[in-house]
């Protein structure tokens, strides 16, 4: 399903490719887990954690600087900046430019002389996180991956990709059956672990990142890494935190009943909105949950909606037309803007509709 037209002799023969190797991968979870399989089968890769799939001058700058024989993005939908990719491309010569991805397309590279993974390409509407992906593409590549599948199940973990990831997720429970408490994969100990990576990047951003993976890449066993006390400690933090908001939620959401929207607003050290987000969709799954938290570039904004009878993706990419920007999925979104005023007005809007 993942990867069956997939030609593994190229992907073989671009993984392997002389010279310098890049890897860059997203600052989450499933990023940072993915990037750690990655590693543990390539090594030489220099590893960049990413916050999207943006490339502006700087790093464009960074990247070509580096003169790279191959450069591989993971969990990133660089496919969104496909012009500024091409551009990479043809400033380095004979550079090889991978994508493994499993994030909405917007346009294949494939078609544009490089290798473009992506499980949607043979079903749109599949939802399975990097982590899960490259496991089943290392299995197919004949590579030892079997020892690591917690790894992968926790960046799927990460993700929520609970539903299209069933045979992974199943293997790894009756693998590990200690780690698995009987009944919801929510709240089992690898549950905890992806816990433990995200709030190293709540935390300390890109450092944070670099250190969840240097910590699984070291990890030979699940204990290894599950009983880190670092990360143990961080997840503490941070869950201290959104308990501190959860309660602070219930006593000043702003709810409006006949249009099923629930704002808020968190003040709070930690960049948590999007964490946020999830808890409170999770405690009123009928409700379109709007949090926004004030930065320096505007109104961070994070839209959910378990139920989806709003797609917020769609809802975001709208209601921030001309005072900023947004976008993503139907039941998890996220947007920047800088007139709170007229996005909330917007939204209201919006779902009347
Ligand atoms: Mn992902």
């Amino acid at each position: 399903m993942i990867c069956d037209n997939l030609d593994i002799g190229k992907v073989k023969d671009y993984l392997n490719t002389e010279g310098k190797r890049i890897l860059v991968y997203h600052r989450d979870a499933d990023g940072v887990c993915s990037a750690s399989l990655l590693l543990k089968f390539f090594p030489d890769f220099e590893a960049i954690p990413r916050e999207g799939p943006i490339i502006d001058s700087k790093f464009m700058k960074e990247i070509t600087g580096m003169n790279p024989g191959m450069l591989l993005f993971l969990d990133i939908p660089i496919d969104q900046e496909w012009k500024k990719v091409k551009k990479i491309r043809d400033s380095v010569p004979g550079i090889k430019i991978m994508v493994l991805d499993h994030h909405l397309m917007e346009k294949d590279l494939n078609k544009l002389g490089m290798l473009h993974i992506n499980p949607r390409f043979d079903a749109p509407d599949i939802y399975c996180p990097a982590s899960y992906c490259i496991y089943k593409l290392f299995k197919k590549m004949g590579l030892d991956v079997e020892p690591f599948i917690w790894i992968s199940v926790i960046g799927i973990i990460g993700d929520y990709g609970f539903e299209d990831c069933g045979d992974v997720l199943q293997e790894c429970v009756k693998r590990y059956p200690e780690f698995n408490h009987g009944k919801d994969i929510k709240k089992n100990g690898l549950a905890t672990a992806a816990e433990m990576i995200s709030a190293a990047i709540t935390l300390k951003g890109g450092e944070g990142a670099k250190l969840g993976l240097e910590a699984l890449v070291k990890s030979e066993k699940i204990e290894d890494f599950y009983h880190s006390r670092t990360f143990r400690r961080y997840r503490e933090i941070v869950q201290r935190e959104i308990e501190r908001i959860t309660k602070d939620f219930e006593v000043n959401k702003e709810i409006f009943g006949k249009e099923k929207v629930i704002f808020y607003q968190i003040s709070s050290k930690l960049n948590i909105t999007s964490i946020m987000a999830t808890v409170f969709t999770e405690r009123y799954e009928d409700y379109a949950i709007i949090v926004r938290k004030h930065s320096d570039q505007g109104w961070k904004i994070s839209l959910r909606c378990q139920k989806g009878w709003v797609n917020v993706g769609d809802l975001a990419k709208d209601c921030s037309k001309g005072i900023g920007s947004g976008g993503g999925h139907p039941k998890s979104a996220g947007a920047l803007v800088k007139d709170w005023d007229k996005f909330k007005s917007r939204v209201l809007e919006y779902v009347k509709k």
